[in-house]
């Protein structure tokens, strides 16, 4: 289930209650918040130690999504049922009319009652929403995932890094690589916002591809990516942004029967004892900025031996 996939779901729901106005009990209100606080809590858990293991990340903030789906359907399903009861009601008042004598006091009492019923389930129906709605943005907002690409985001970044940093030596070498899509505002223009995320999942997806397991992939900014490289010397780093950056301009993007031409650039460092997240981020940023300056759709370095 993704976000938009959400998003419409909710949207739909909220449409099909008010026009189907129904009743909605307290006891399943309440289990679809308390449902919806499990799928918070299960994002809550994907947290620093859990960073290995994006897949079981990924996973896990999928299904959460799964269960906030599940459990609107479900919501929606009860609602209906109970609609159903009132459209009974409605008929049952209709019926007693006939063969008798109409008596309009009655009748209007009983359709009073009906209506009455009516607007206390839209106001209850809103509650629930405007409730899952609040979690949906909980849920993005306390994940470690981007809730667009899929990736770690900057948060996760942050935690990562703070705890590299911390420790008094690394055992192994680690390199930091900037990525930035070049004239990516041009594009946006050109194309549209929508053909823009669709770029953005278009890399993420090429980025998994290409890197091991052990290498980490977070989504720093708008339109850059940061990725961490393990145990690997800085010739094997060169290796592999320049194979990124050649993968990403070689590949096409179809979108509406246009092809989009994206190119990025990148700027890498190594790992320094000493080193804070702040002044390893400088580095690598310091080294992309060259790259933008020489015309970008490449790589540069930023190491100690002008490596
Ligand atoms: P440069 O080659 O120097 O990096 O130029 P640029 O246009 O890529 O850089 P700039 O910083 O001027 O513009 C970045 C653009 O990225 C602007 C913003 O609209 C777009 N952007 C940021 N986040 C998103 C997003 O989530 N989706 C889309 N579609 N666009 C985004
Ligand atoms: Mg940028
Ligand atoms: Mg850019």
């Amino acid at each position: 289930m993704e976000k938009d996939d959400l998003k419409s779901l909710v949207t739909q729901m909220y449409e099909d209650l008010l026009q189907n106005i129904n009743s909605q009990t307290e006891a399943s209100k309440e289990e679809v918040i308390n449902y919806l606080k499990d799928a918070v809590s299960t994002i809550e858990k994907i947290n620093e130690e859990e960073i290995d293991s994006i897949e079981h990340a990924r996973l896990a903030f999928t299904n959460a999504y799964k269960v906030i789906a599940d459990k609107s359907i479900t919501s929606y399903k009860e609602t209906n049922a109970h609609f159903e009861k009132l459209t009974q009601m409605h008929e049952e008042t209709v019926n007693q009319c006939e063969n008798v004598l109409i008596d309009l006091p009655s009748i209007k009492e009983k359709f009073d009652e009906i209506q009455s019923h009516m607007s206390n389930e839209v106001t209850r129906a809103n509650e629930v929403i405007t409730k899952l709605t609040q979690q949906v943005k909980e849920l993005e907002e306390n994940s470690n995932l981007d809730a667009l690409t899929k990736v770690f985001n900057r948060r996760a970044l942050n935690s990562y890094l703070g705890n590299i940093c911390a420790k008094k030596e690394l055992k192994h070498e680690l390199h930091l690589m900037i990525l930035d899509i070049d004239d990516f505002k041009r594009i946006n223009d050109e194309f549209g916002h929508i053909a823009g995320d669709k770029i953005l999942i278009f890399i993420t997806n090429l980025l998994r591809k290409t890197l091991r397991d052990g290498d980490k992939i977070f989504r720093y900014g708008g339109e850059e990516f940061v990725i961490v490289l393990n145990r690997i010397d800085t010739e094997a780093c060169k290796i592999i942004a320049n194979r990124i950056i050649k993968l990403i301009s070689s590949n096409q993007l179809i979108y509406r029967t246009k092809s989009i031409n994206v190119t990025v650039s990148a700027g890498a460092t190594k790992f320094r004892s000493g080193d804070t997240p702040d002044t390893l981020i400088a580095r690598a940023d310091k080294a992309l900025y060259k790259s933008k300056q020489n015309g970008k759709n490449q790589l540069s370095t930023e190491n100690e031996d002008g490596n």
